[in-house]
């Protein structure tokens, strides 16, 4: 959702870069520039004004001027400014009490509450081995006690039982009573929403506050409200007082000025993004991740994590080990295909390689995506293992029935075999460097460089991408 903030300040940024000395109009130029940028993504006046005043006094600063590379310098004050004022640290949820230690979830209608209790519910068990409980507390909209009845029952997680025309504060009071005797670690309440702030609403959630004792009271706020996210959030924190905010629709486009704001004028932390519909679609608020990725640095860690979890990592090790003796054939192509399958939407990965935000719409344009995998996969499982294993056998007439196999062109197999022929090379180039060794123990991907269309993906410097195997963990 960065993609245009990511744009203009890695422009701005490497319009410095070029410079040899820094002087104060350059930096009052390019505090200018950000300023406009920030502003248009959405970022509230107040937190744009304390950005640039940041940055500003330290740009200008001994500091730079001595620097060797002083647009390198900025673009780091930048991220130290932007870091803080997303917030310096990963503010996991706090379930430091007695249990069963309560959660509440608050929020407008529609931002995403009962989705996100879900979320968070199954992050809950899966990744902190907790007991939760789930209340619905929205006896307002039909069927909302159902939703989430319906999710809870979806990742197996236990969920209060329905009582017809039960009112909110009862319900808690009962859910309450519920979790104790149940012996459950967590009670995730799901509050009612209203379409705008009202009286009626604040009262109610403030009251169950009193009783429930939450130890996180989260503001759920949908990312796509913009400036509205602040007021939201100002007015939650005043009447209600929150633990933190979770934002939601961050894959739909907004321009990102919410998640900068919402923490620097409530002083709340930001803890959770929801990135999707779906129930996995939870992630961790990582600032520095962020931070990197709105600078197009890139989201290194995060790929990282996603590789891991995603890639069977033995047999990445064994393909590897392959590579190593010189061993790469189709066969062990075939086998990366899949695990870049299994990562998912090429492009999301893609657009966390550093520097590549830059030229991701390059990408667009190339029609980067799992089609193209698709395509390469459908082309090798059309090839007879011999083949496969040595693909120098293949001639011209089985070029043809490879294709219509396929479902491909001609031109679609050679194209194959070349990126094939690259792909090995390089990795014969690899291992003549030593530089395999940490592809080895990353258990990581050798190369995306031959899937990616021929010339114009580079990086910022010039260079290809570096290959997968590199992000180690
Ligand atoms: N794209 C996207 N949709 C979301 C996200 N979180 C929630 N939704 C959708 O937003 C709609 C409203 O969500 P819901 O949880 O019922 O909101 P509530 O009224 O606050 O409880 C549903 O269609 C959800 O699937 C998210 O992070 N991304
Ligand atoms: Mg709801």
């Amino acid at each position: 959702m960065f993609d245009t903030l990511t744009d203009k300040l890695g422009g701005i940024l490497d319009k410095l870069k070029g410079r040899g000395v820094l002087s104060e109009d350059d930096v009052n130029v390019a505090m200018r520039e950000i300023r406009i940028a920030l502003l248009e993504a959405d970022v509230a006046l107040p937190v744009v004004k304390d950005f640039i005043e940041k940055v500003r006094v330290q740009a200008l600063g001994q500091e730079v001027i001595k620097s060797i590379t002083p647009g390198q310098m900025v673009a780091k004050i930048v991220h130290d400014a932007l870091l803080e004022t997303l917030g310096g640290v990963n503010d996991d949820l706090d379930l430091n009490a007695e249990p069963p230690v309560v959660v509440l979830m608050l929020g407008l209608q529609g931002s995403g509450k009962t989705t996100t209790t879900g979320k968070l519910a199954k992050y809950l068990k899966d990744k902190k081995r907790k007991k939760v409980l789930l209340a619905s507390l929205d006896v307002y909209r039909p069927a909302a006690q159902e939703q989430l009845s319906l999710l809870a029952e979806n990742i197996n997680i236990d969920a209060l039982p329905v009582i017809a025309g039960e009112k909110p504060i009862e319900i808690t009071k009962r859910a309450l009573k519920e979790a104790k005797l149940g012996g459950y670690d967590v009670l995730m309440l799901d509050t009612a929403g209203r379409n705008h702030i009202d009286e009626v609403m604040m009262q109610e959630a403030s009251e169950i506050k009193k009783i429930a004792n939450p130890k996180e009271a989260l503001l759920v706020v949908d990312a796509l409200t913009g400036q509205d996210a602040v007021n939201i959030a100002k007015d939650f924190e005043e009447k209600i007082g929150i633990t933190g905010i979770i934002l939601t629709r961050i894959d739909g486009d907004s321009r990102g000025g919410a998640a900068l704001s919402v923490r620097f004028i409530t002083g709340k932390p930001l803890k959770f993004f929801g990135v999707g519909e779906k129930l996995e679609d939870l992630e961790a608020f990582h600032p520095d991740r962020l931070a990197g990725r709105i600078l197009g640095m890139g989201d290194v860690v995060s790929l990282v994590e996603q590789t891991i979890e995603k890639i069977d990592k033995d047999d990445a090790e064994k393909m590897a080990e392959r590579m190593m003796k010189g061993q790469f054939n189709l066969e062990d192509m075939l086998s990366q295909i899949k695990q870049i399958k299994k990562m998912g939407d090429l492009k999301g990965i893609l657009g966390m390689i550093p520097g590549i935000a830059k030229i991701k719409k390059q990408i667009d344009q190339a029609n980067l995506d799992n089609s193209i995998v698709n395509r390469q996969e459908a082309i090798i499982l059309s090839m007879t293992i011999k083949e496969r294993k040595r693909p120098e056998i293949i001639k011209a007439s089985r070029k043809k029935r490879i294709a219509a196999g396929s479902g491909t062109s001609v031109q679609d197999v050679n194209k194959l075999l070349k990126q094939y022929e690259q792909m090995a090379e390089m990795m014969k180039k690899m291992k003549k460097m030593g530089g395999l060794s940490s592809i080895m123990s990353g258990g990581g991907i050798p190369s995306l460089d031959a899937l990616l269309p021929k010339g114009g993906l580079r990086g910022p410097n010039g260079g290809g991408f570096p290959p997968f195997g590199n992000f180690r963990p």
